[in-house]
């Protein structure tokens, strides 16, 4: 593995909430697309702006970067321009995109967030639409989209697909309307670290890591990795003990990394599911990859042994409900309650009994709520505070007792904080922290 260290963490920590709803309601709903009126005029590069009527903290100074580091919201790669006019309601900073063929392409999130607002209004002003609360006073809108796949609540990371471009609403034609705002009121926008010029074409580089684990050499121990989006398929890359990464390539660029040991062989496999279509595509040993199709395009997907026959099987989780639906290797269908919206489900064999059991993590607490089912029906749930509210989490066995442990991925410094099951004392639990991936 790559550079290892060895602390000691309490186990009772955090309940920060760095994505809590700090933004008004009243800055995020309807009201907001209208024309602005009253309070300070800031000088855009793209002239007269909007206001800061409704503005409860100091507005961010124009030509600064914000603190959020947005991405251009579409599949890495693909190549979009946005434009502006005068009278661009509800600001000239508002940004049109379009590129050729632009109805039904992905809308991804430009940043990680809390999905705080999702409405629909029909054939007028932004039509289906969509605001992230990125934290601080930070959010961006997303309009005209011709479907909608998040819910209201859920929490979600950058370059998740929040829904497809669309011409709903006030709108001529296919395109993302786009905002990023402070307090409600249009920012000039910003992608990758660089005020955006409105007319220029840009590639998105919205291409983030997303933590995964796996057994790659058979040892019983878990190791960490990360899925990479690339402008053409995905790849996996796990940290492995001689400092290079193992790579392997599979999937597409927009697609939710799995990981499990699809035939049993001991070493775990990679996957994908592909949300357009609710396929899991499983590459085995043998380089076959095997298609299930399950769930619906909002759920996200689940992987683990439900059945204890040594396959790892497949399953989703509804965040609008906090439904598990875990499908067994018969093709059998088992639905789980645990969580709701605003929660990440996480899987891993909580009690080593051999059968995968599921969980969720509650990034507004930073806690891990584990659930174990047990043969005669009987369930226990367990809470492990860990991580911070903007980690992504992670599961794996790290320490190969069978067990497995949970863990956290930092992604503004591509580190994983890894809890090893206490082997004493029960008030603190040991955590190696392994830096792998790429930063935010
Ligand atoms: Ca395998
Ligand atoms: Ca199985
Ligand atoms: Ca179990
Ligand atoms: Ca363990």
């Amino acid at each position: 593995m790559t550079p290892c260290a060895l602390r000691r963490w309490p186990a009772l920590i955090l309940t920060a909430g760095l994505l809590g709803l700090t933004a008004p309601w009243a800055a995020v709903g309807p009201a907001s697309a209208g024309t602005p009126t009253g309070g300070s005029t800031p000088t855009g590069t793209t002239g007269t702006t909007g206001t800061s009527g409704t503005s409860t903290g100091t507005s961010p100074s124009t030509g600064v970067q914000p603190p959020v580091d947005y991405e251009l919201p579409f599949a890495c790669g693909q190549q979009w321009t946005g434009d502006t006019r005068a009278g661009h309601s509800p600001s000239p900073l508002a940004l049109d995109f379009t590129r050729p063929r632009d109805y039904g392409r992905l809308v991804l999130a430009a940043a990680a967030g809390t999905v705080v607002w999702v409405a629909d209004l029909g054939s007028t002003s932004y039509g289906r639409y969509v605001i992230i609360d990125h934290g601080d006073g930070y959010s961006t809108l997303y309009a005209h989209l011709k479907s909608v796949w998040v819910v209201q609540g859920e929490q979600i990371d950058q370059g998740s697909i929040l829904g497809q471009v669309g011409d709903t609403g006030n709108a001529t034609g296919p395109h993302l309307h786009f905002e990023e705002r402070f307090d409600g009121v249009d920012q000039p926008a910003w992608f990758h670290g660089a005020a955006y010029t409105p007319g220029v074409a840009l590639a998105s580089r919205n291409c983030p890591d997303t933590p995964v684990s796996a057994d790659r050499n058979s040892d019983g121990t878990d190791t960490v990795g990360v899925f990479r989006s690339k402008a053409r398929g995905g790849a996996f890359r796990f940290a492995v003990t001689d400092g290079t990464p193992e790579v392997v390539g599979f999937g597409g660029g927009r697609d939710v990394p799995v990981t499990g040991d699809w035939d049993g062989d001991g070493t775990t496999d990679v996957g994908v599911r592909r949300p357009a279509t609710r396929q899991f595509l499983l590459r085995g040993s043998d380089g076959t990859t095997t298609t299930i199709t399950l769930g619906r395009r909002a759920d996200r997907p689940v992987t683990g042994d439900w059945d204890g026959d040594g396959r790892t099987d497949v399953g989703v989780y509804a965040p609008r409900t906090g439904t598990f639906r875990l499908r067994d290797g018969a093709g059998n269908v088992t639905a789980v309650q645990l969580g709701g919206v605003g929660d990440i489900p996480v899987t891993g064999d909580w009690n080593a009994d051999g059968v995968t059991d599921v969980g969720v993590f509650d990034p507004a607490t930073a806690t891990f709520l584990l659930r174990v089912g047990y043969a005669d029906g009987s369930v226990s749930l367990t809470t492990v505070p860990f991580g911070t509210s903007t980690d992504l989490p992670v599961t794996g066995d790290w320490d190969g007792d069978g067990t497995t442990d949970v863990g956290a991925w930092d992604p503004a410094t591509a580190t994983f904080s890894l809890r090893l099951t206490p082997p004493t004392s029960r008030s603190t639990s040991a955590v190696t922290t392994v830096q792998f991936g790429r930063p935010r």
